[in-house]
């Protein structure tokens, strides 16, 4: 059963603010530096953060932000609908708050009459209007991008500065140095690094509670009751309704519904978010982490990604605020810990992983994998519960937690054979969190298993036993979980096998998978056969 939904549209938070006005002090320091050349500062629609590095080096009195709305973000893969109006709204709110500490910013709508639709183009404009003597960016989130960026100082005959991205704890370099030499590059090697860098929840050099990881204890599925608490709703002001009516009239033809859209689109927003997951959910995060409940999206998750994806929020701030909820007895720890080593480890590691192997990397397809990517997962009309729950929630709130991504439109996208590539643009598309140094990594490596085994040792191959142990998808599903073959059996399962049994030649050495080949050995060659026709009759429906 669903709680009313929380409005959390009033208290500001004082004492975070007072970070905010730190920010704002180092960049009134740089006022008294000695001189450098006056600067265009292009800010970037998810580096809305107003300590970022460029705007740490900026001069208020001289240098100018630019921000645009370009088509060619908004197309280059069909966002869904509610993604573009998070960011362009989020833009349109961060560049207000720019104008009103005393920046000169100059900003391009999406439907200002010659807004040329990419970067390249709006940058140039803004020169012949703004006579800058350099460029100024923070390096992107985006490979594509930085190739762009890379050109500029060519094309414009300006030098382009391009700054790290010290958002993140690791930079592209430190992660080159720690994968460097390394065999294998396992993420929880790298997260105890950054454990000991952050000082997250250590106690001198060992980890507080004396185990780096109590991911064991986080396995428990969830009963549907009334103390589920909703995830944090924003009412949309008028820059925000203006900018639902542009999508609405411009994007109508992307996948996913507008209406009710309650992102939080503001820094001060954002916070409110943070602290509502602190309050309401942080404790029991851990146990319900992997679990699905067809009424309940969001479980006891924070649906913070986006926001701190986009710079409303800073990482280490989101890490501090639940380390000080272990240390207050608010929270427990296998649910605190489990919270940061997603962020100080996962989100940092994915990252690494993408900057480390792009430009490659999108291409791999380590199965051959070709099918079309089904149509249902543009509608969610299909009777297999658990993808109509997924995909439904996906299309209406441009959000699924992680192990709806993984275990369920991840999952069957893997053992249906579909093209990682197809998968990956879908990701990229329909999540409002979705930018591709981080979307790529779990999708192509830890979803599909597309690099052979980079982010994880053995494919994330569920059959239904799995969805079933972790949600209540299947009780209200057509297909019997509990079959194996024909017409009524869950799909999952015959699709298991067939996966593992035709890439055997790829997996049949992979030690992890020693048991599970056993057991398919160890069945009928009559029963072998009745799975593989099963599933390939399944396959002929999609
Ligand atoms: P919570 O469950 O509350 O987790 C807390 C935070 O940890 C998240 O906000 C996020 O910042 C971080 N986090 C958790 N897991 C990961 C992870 N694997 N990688 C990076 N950060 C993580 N995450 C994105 O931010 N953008 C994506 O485009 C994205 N695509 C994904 C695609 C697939 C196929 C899979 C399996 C995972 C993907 N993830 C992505 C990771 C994860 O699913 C989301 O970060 C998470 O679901 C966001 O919801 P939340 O804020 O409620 O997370
Ligand atoms: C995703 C996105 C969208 C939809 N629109 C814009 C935009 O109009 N202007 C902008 O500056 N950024 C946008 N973005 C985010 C960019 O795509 C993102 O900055 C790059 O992919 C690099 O991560
Ligand atoms: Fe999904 Fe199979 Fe369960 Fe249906 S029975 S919800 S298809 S796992």
């Amino acid at each position: 059963m669903r709680r009313a939904a929380t409005r959390c549209d009033a208290h500001p938070f004082a004492m975070r603010f007072a970070y905010d006005v730190l920010l704002q002090k180092i960049s009134e320091l740089n006022q008294v530096m000695p001189r450098t050349p006056r600067s265009l500062i292009l800010v970037l629609g998810d580096q809305l953060w107003h300590g970022l590095a460029s705007l740490r080096s900026a001069d208020k009195k001289r240098d100018v932000i630019l921000m645009v709305e370009v088509a060619d973000e908004t197309t280059y893969v069909r966002h869904h609908k509610k993604k573009i109006a998070f960011i362009l709204s989020a833009m349109r709110h961060f560049a207000s708050e720019l104008s009103a500490s005393g920046w000169k910013v100059d900003y391009v709508r999406l439907d200002a009459a010659d807004n040329t639709g990419s970067f390249t183009g709006e940058v140039g404009r803004a020169l012949a209007r703004l006579k800058p003597e350099r460029i100024v960016v923070t390096e992107p989130g985006e490979w594509r991008v930085l190739q762009m960026f890379e050109t500029w100082a060519e094309t414009f005959g300006l030098p382009v500065t391009i700054l790290d991205d010290d958002r993140f704890i690791a930079s592209r370099e430190d992660f080159h140095a720690w994968a460097k030499d390394r065999r294998q590059l396992r993420m929880e090697f790298f997260y105890r690094d950054m454990r000991r860098k952050t000082h997250f929840l250590m106690d001198g050099d060992a980890p507080v509670g004396g185990k780096w990881n109590y991911d064991h204890d986080n396995r428990k599925p969830a009963a549907n009751d009334l103390f589920i608490p909703d995830v944090a709703r924003f009412s949309a002001d008028e820059i925000t309704r203006d900018v639902l009516d542009l999508v609405a009239q411009r994007f109508g033809n992307h996948i996913g519904t507008l209406e009710p859209f309650w992102f939080a689109v503001t820094r001060r927003d954002a916070l409110i978010a943070l602290d509502h997951f602190m309050t309401h959910a942080l404790a029991k995060f851990g146990d319900h982490q992997d679990a699905m409940l067809t009424d309940q999206p969001f479980l006891y998750h924070s649906v913070l990604s986006p926001y701190i994806n986009v710079g409303l929020l800073d990482p280490r701030e989101v890490c501090r605020a639940a380390e000080l909820a272990f240390h207050e007895g608010r929270s427990p720890l296998n649910a605190v810990e489990g919270f940061i080593r997603q962020i100080i480890g996962w989100r940092e590691y994915v990252r690494g992983i993408y900057w480390l192997k792009m430009p490659d990397y999108v291409d791999e397809n380590f199965f051959e994998a070709d099918r079309a990517l089904p149509d249902f997962y543009w509608t969610g009309q299909t009777e297999m519960a658990c993808l109509k729950a997924a995909i439904g929630q996906t299309i209406e709130h441009a959000y699924a937690h992680h192990i709806q991504r993984l275990m369920i439109t991840g999952n069957f996208a893997m053992l249906a054979g579909v093209n990682p590539r197809e998968v990956h643009e879908w990701y990229l598309m329909v999540y409002a969190d979705a930018f591709e140094w981080v979307e790529l990594p779990n999708t192509l490596g830890m979803s599909q298993f597309a690099d052979g085994g980079l982010l994880g040792s053995k494919p994330y191959a569920g059959g239904g036993n799995y969805i079933n142990k972790m949600s209540d998808y299947c009780r209200g599903c057509r297909f019997d979980v509990k079959q194996r073959t024909g017409p009524d059996a869950c799909p999952f399962n015959a699709l298991y096998w067939h996966f593992l049994h035709r890439n055997r030649s790829k997996l049949g050495n992979n030690h992890r998978l020693g048991q599970v080949y056993a057991t398919w050995d160890k069945m009928s060659a009559d029963g072998r056969d009745d799975v593989i026709a099963s599933a390939d009759a399944f396959l002929d429906t999609l």
